[in-house]
């Protein structure tokens, strides 16, 4: 049983691997009617690529989208959208040296103690390369959840490495090639990731993530609560090890009078739930929070085993992003648009007369 869709009434699946000769995604259950441009989704994957900035992994991707299905004079149908792109800038001899080598912290050895079989190049499937895709879907589904529902999705760096950062001026986050609203800290952080490349080490990263206008009623108790399935979302990027949904693991040491969201006059007093309550939106902004763990591609040499148990010494070369947790701000934007448009198209299957004109 493999698992490379996901999404009940908007069905996401993607295929592809990083050096393949082509990386794809189809988009079931998008509704008709809605215009869209090859260029309106370029403008989300030109924010999440590689090569935009010193900061990130140097391959260069054209990520020229084709819509091979689904759009019919620039507009959906209501069939299956399906979207392609293919890789053009991958340097396989790069892995070449670590065919046969698991590098610590990677996919490399659970992808092989699950498949016995792995595409070493550029990680296979395992990849980043992969939410290429996710970006590309996520650009119709926040495109559809403004035009029909006014919803908005803005996420920003708001931790790197030690350096803790403000949300600031979130209109500014494409500004930078950091993802960050709170702009005094921009040179700080490139003096940050130009000492980090230089020592050959990575680092994490913190993305939070706001959706704003979302109605309350979305969310489906109880095994697809929109908290679960959001944090299922989060998790399923990669490199995440953590989600927060809310006041998260800060709730731990509130107390019930504080952590409780007071209601005077209609409106909440504070939004420690992050926007949703039982599993299900409230009204207010939803508000989660994702880590990203350090990218394990290093130059600086470990030890470890290769397939055959024998012990190595692990050096990794090539283009990797010291703190891949940069680029996934858009990826968390796309993945919460995604999930938020699927519970919409959920909620309205479940709670509408079902009556067709
Ligand atoms: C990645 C390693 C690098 C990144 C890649 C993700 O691949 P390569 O070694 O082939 O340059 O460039 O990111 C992308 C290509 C992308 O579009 O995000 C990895 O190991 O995940």
């Amino acid at each position: 049983m493999s698992h490379n869709s996901f999404g009940k009434n908007l069905v996401f699946t993607s295929f592809g691997e990083s050096h393949g000769s082509t990386i794809g995604c189809v988009l079931d259950g998008f509704p008709p009617g809605m215009p869209i441009t090859v260029e309106e989704i370029k403008v989300e994957l030109e924010r999440r690529a590689t090569g935009k900035s010193r900061h990130t992994s140097q391959r260069k991707e054209k990520d020229d989208v084709q819509i091979v299905s689904g759009v019919f004079e620039g507009v959906t149908t209501g069939h299956p959208i399906a979207l392609l792109i293919e890789n053009t800038d991958a340097r396989s001899k790069d892995y070449s040296n670590i065919a046969e080598t698991f590098r610590p912290g990677h996919a490399d050895y659970s992808y092989w103690h699950k498949y016995g079989i792995r595409d070493y190049r550029g990680g296979g499937r395992s990849s980043a390369r992969e939410t290429t895709m996710r970006v590309a879907a996520g650009a119709l589904a926040k495109k559809w959840l403004k035009e029909n529902h006014d919803i908005e999705i803005k996420a920003w760096l708001s931790q790197l490495g030690e350096i803790k950062l403000e949300k600031g001026d979130v209109s500014k986050v494409d500004d930078n090639p950091f993802f960050t609203g709170d702009v005094a800290q921009v040179t700080a952080l490139e003096d940050y990731m130009d000492e980090l490349r230089k020592s050959g080490d990575s680092v994490g990263a913190r993305i939070d993530v706001e959706a704003i206008n979302v109605p309350a009623g979305l969310g489906e108790p109880v095994y697809g609560k929109l908290d679960a399935e959001l944090a299922l979302a989060m998790m399923s990027i990669n490199a995440s090890k953590g989600v927060e949904i809310g006041a998260g693991f800060d709730s731990v040491p509130q107390k019930g009078s504080v952590h409780r969201d007071e209601i005077v006059d209609g409106n909440f007093q504070s939004n420690h739930a992050g926007g949703i309550l039982a599993g299900i939106s409230t009204g207010q902004a939803i508000t989660v929070s994702v880590a990203f763990k350090p990218t394990s591609s290093l130059r600086i040499p470990c030890r470890s085993e290769n397939i055959h148990g024998e012990a190595i010494e692990v050096v990794t070369k090539g283009r990797h992003d010291p703190c891949v947790g940069i680029r996934a701000t858009p990826i968390v934007e796309a993945m919460m648009a995604l999930v938020l448009m699927d519970h919409l198209l959920r909620h309205h299957a479940q709670t509408k007369s079902g009556k067709v004109k």
